[in-house]
Formats: C-alpha cells, sequence, structure tokens
C-alpha cells in the first residue's frame, strides 16, 4: 500500500503571499493544496507543520474521505477559517493525488463535466464614473461575459474594490491600512454608477456589485430595490453574514439575487441561508470551506434548493485553489459563475497551470490531477513578506465592517 511519506508547508511572497501544502506518498506521486489565509498566512502554516503533518504520515493517501473526518472531528474544535483551510490544503492534495494516481484530471473523478467551460466574472473599477465606463469597456472588448463593477465614492479615500493600476490587492500595507467609509454616501452613489454601466452597455452582459459586508439589512434591502431594474446578476455580502437571520428581512424587500459566502468555511455557516433560500449564489470556495470533499458537499446541499455556485476566486487564491475551482465548478449541475482575477507575473513562474481563459470562460486541459505544478526554486526568490488587510471606520471615527 502507498503511504504518505512526507507533507511539506512553503510559505512564499511572489507577487503576494501563498501557502502551499506539498504530499508526497511512498510511490513518489505528488499533491498539491492550496493553504492561503489572506493576512493570517502563518496560523494556517503553523496548523499545518505543527499539528497536521505529524497525523498524516503513514496514513493511506487514497481514504480522501476518512482522512478529512479524522481531521475535522479528530481536532474537536469544529469550523473556523484557520481549521478548514488547513483541511482543505490536504483534501485538495489528496484529490490531486489520486487523480495522478488514476492518470485523470480531477474533474473526472468528480463525474466528469457538466458544461463546456466555467464563465467567470471580471472586475471593472475606477476612481469615478468616467475611469469606471473605461474599464468596463475594456473588459467587454477582452469578450468577457460577466463583469463586476466598483468605484471610490467621491470625497472618501479608498472604497473597497478599486484597483491602483493593472492588480487590485487590498492586503498592501505592512500594518492595517485604515481606510473612511460612509454609509449615506455610498447609498447615494452606488446606484448612480451602476445605473451609468447599463446606460452606456446596455443589459447584454451579466451586472455584478460587492457590497463587502458594509450594510445593515434594512439599508441592503434599499439598496437591492433601488437597483432593481438594472438587473443585477448579484449583490454580493450585502450585510455580514454571520448572523444568516439577517437575511431574511433583505429578501422580504428586493428581489435582487443575494450572493454571500466568500468568509464563510463551513455547511453549517451557509445552511439556513441555503435551506431557507435566503441566498441566489454561495460564494464559498475550496480552500477556505474544507476542500474539494466539503464544498461539493454544500454545493450539493444548495442544488436542492436552487442556489447556484458563485465561488471567490480573488488573487489571495493561489493557482492551485483557482485550477481545483474550475474541476468543481465543471462537474457540478448548480454551477453560477466564478469569480476570476488573473495572477500576476511573478505568481505564475511559481505555479504553472494549465488552466486558459477564452472569452470570459475557463477551461483546463486534461493533464491528471489539478494540472499544477509548484516551482520551489522560484518561490525561493520570494520570501514571505508579512502584510494586513484593511480595516474601516466611520467618519466619527470608529470600526466598520471592511
Ligand atoms: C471578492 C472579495 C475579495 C476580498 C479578498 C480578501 O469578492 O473578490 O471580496 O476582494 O476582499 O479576497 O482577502
Ligand atoms: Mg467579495
Amino acid at each position: 500500500m502507498s503511504t504518505i511519506e512526507r507533507a511539506e508547508v512553503f510559505v512564499a511572497s511572489p507577487g503576494r503571499n501563498f501557502v502551499t501544502l506539498r504530499i508526497t506518498t511512498s510511490d513518489g506521486v505528488t499533491g498539491l493544496g492550496d493553504a492561503t489565509l489572506n493576512g493570517r498566512e502563518l496560523a494556517v502554516a503553523s496548523y499545518l507543520r505543527d499539528h497536521v503533518v505529524p497525523l498524516l504520515i503513514g496514513r493511506d493517501p487514497a481514504r480522501i474521505e476518512d482522512i478529512w473526518q479524522f481531521l475535522y472531528r479528530g481536532a474537536y474544535w469544529r469550523r473556523g477559517p484557520v481549521t478548514m483551510t488547513a483541511i482543505a490544503a490536504v483534501d485538495v492534495a489528496l484529490w490531486d493525488i489520486k487523480g495522478r494516481v488514476a492518470g485523470l484530471p480531477v474533474y473526472q473523478l468528480l463525474g466528469g463535466r457538466s458544461r463546456d467551460a466555467v464563465m467567470v466574472y471580471a472586475h471593472a473599477s475606477g476612481t469615478d464614473v468616467p475611469s469606471l465606463l473605461d474599464d468596463v469597456a475594456k473588459f467587454r472588448d477582452l469578450g468577457y461575459q460577466a463583469i463586476r463593477a466598483q468605484t471610490g465614492v467621491p470625497g472618501l479615500g479608498g472604497s473597497y474594490g478599486v484597483r491602483k493600476g493593472e492588480v487590485y490587492e487590498p492586503a498592501n500595507s505592512n500594518l492595517p491600512d485604515e481606510q473612511p467609509w460612509s454609509t449615506e454616501a455610498y447609498l447615494d452613489f452606488a446606484p448612480t454608477y451602476l445605473r451609468a454601466v447599463r446606460e452606456k452597455f446596455g443589459s447584454a452582459f451579466h451586472l455584478l456589485h460587492d457590497v463587502h459586508h458594509r450594510l445593515t439589512p434594512i439599508e441592503a434591502a434599499r439598496f437591492g430595490k433601488s437597483v432593481e431594474d438594472l438587473r443585477l446578476f448579484w449583490m454580493e455580502d450585502p450585510t455580514p453574514a454571520e448572523n444568516q437571520e439577517a437575511f431574511r428581512l433583505i429578501r422580504q424587500h428586493t428581489t435582487t439575487p443575494i450572493a454571500t459566502g466568500e468568509i464563510l468555511n463551513s455547511i453549517w455557516d451557509v445552511k439556513d441561508l441555503i435551506t431557507e433560500q435566503l441566498i441566489d449564489y454561495v460564494r464559498t470556495t475550496v480552500v477556505h470551506a474544507g476542500g474539494i470533499t466539503h464544498l461539493r458537499r454544500i454545493f450539493d446541499l444548495a442544488a436542492l434548493y436552487q442556489v447556484r455556485t458563485g465561488s471567490h476566486g480573488a488573487t489571495d487564491l493561489s493557482p492551485i485553489s483557482l485550477a481545483a475551482a474550475v474541476h468543481v465548478d465543471l462537474t457540478v449541475p448548480n454551477f453560477g459563475i466564478q469569480e476570476y482575477m488573473p495572477h500576476v507575473e511573478q505568481t505564475m513562474q511559481v505555479f504553472r497551470t494549465n488552466v486558459t481563459l477564452e472569452n470570459g470562460m475557463l477551461d483546463l486541459s486534461d493533464e491528471p490531477g489539478l494540472g499544477v505544478e509548484y516551482d520551489e526554486k522560484a518561490a525561493e526568490r520570494y520570501p514571505y513578506d508579512p502584510k494586513y488587510l484593511p480595516v474601516a471606520r466611520r467618519l466619527d471615527g470608529s470600526v466598520h465592517d471592511w
């Protein structure tokens, strides 16, 4: 029987920080898992190195479900981003190994294709309406079928989601960058710029918007109502999601579709949202929600309630997670959309993947496993570089949800 012989954790910063797990079997087969938790990277690296790797050595790498249960139930302490990201890294690496051993891409092990390719959404942003419109035009020309639109709020420096140059990278500071926030200014302005996008480009593409957890339920209801005629694909994270019941109130007032889940980690975190049909898209991801094994469990529950998938895919999810997401997205019956932001050149020197983008759709070739290689030597050129996500403060100085 082949056993797990080695499990190594790499922390590197090729353009941004990534934590990567590589599992090697006694037959010399390797598998990769992403363990990146933006701004809290070393906590997951230690959880893996100090508490999980010793438990893996000597186990049968083919027993993915059993290892998942062992790590989840065996920790005693349930859920949480650190634990679930660490378990995810192991789970994804084991699916990679299973595919390589079988000589099949992971999506074949998951039941094969349900679709030819995976629709993604691009990120248009600007500092004001004209620059946002220019950016939307750019993504329309590149062939994207779905575009998320965000822009700065006049008079407020540093709103969520506004790209500087070619790259959007919120974790950009050695200590958290403290950014001002005014809900009133946002609620006055955001519907105006979303309307400007529809007026200029029409309705022949999907328009998305990320509220980024900043509104109360009744404010979110007002926002959703005010943009109903713009036919948004979704409003994302309208209110913080740890209180699942809060979404009932939003639902009572608006038909604008709702997406949430990027910061949630388990099926329990989204159970009420799904079973009460309080959301339309669940945004949990491979990396932060316990790997392929657990994500599929969430997506299957969602399918029963006509909730579709819309996994998080910002650049703080490594190319391993993006590849794993595409394998899952290709197979699940209730796929909705996949978030996609291209990684920078340095990142792609370290992670080589076979994921391709054409006309706003992702696909991958038939290499066994996930189809990702990690270049350890290249990674050594990019040591860990501590960075934090920003913190939002209301105009009176008090902390708000970022
Ligand atoms: C998104 C997200 C990201 C997060 C980031 C935090 O919808 O892509 O909200 O932009 O803020 O992933 O690390
Ligand atoms: Mg988001």
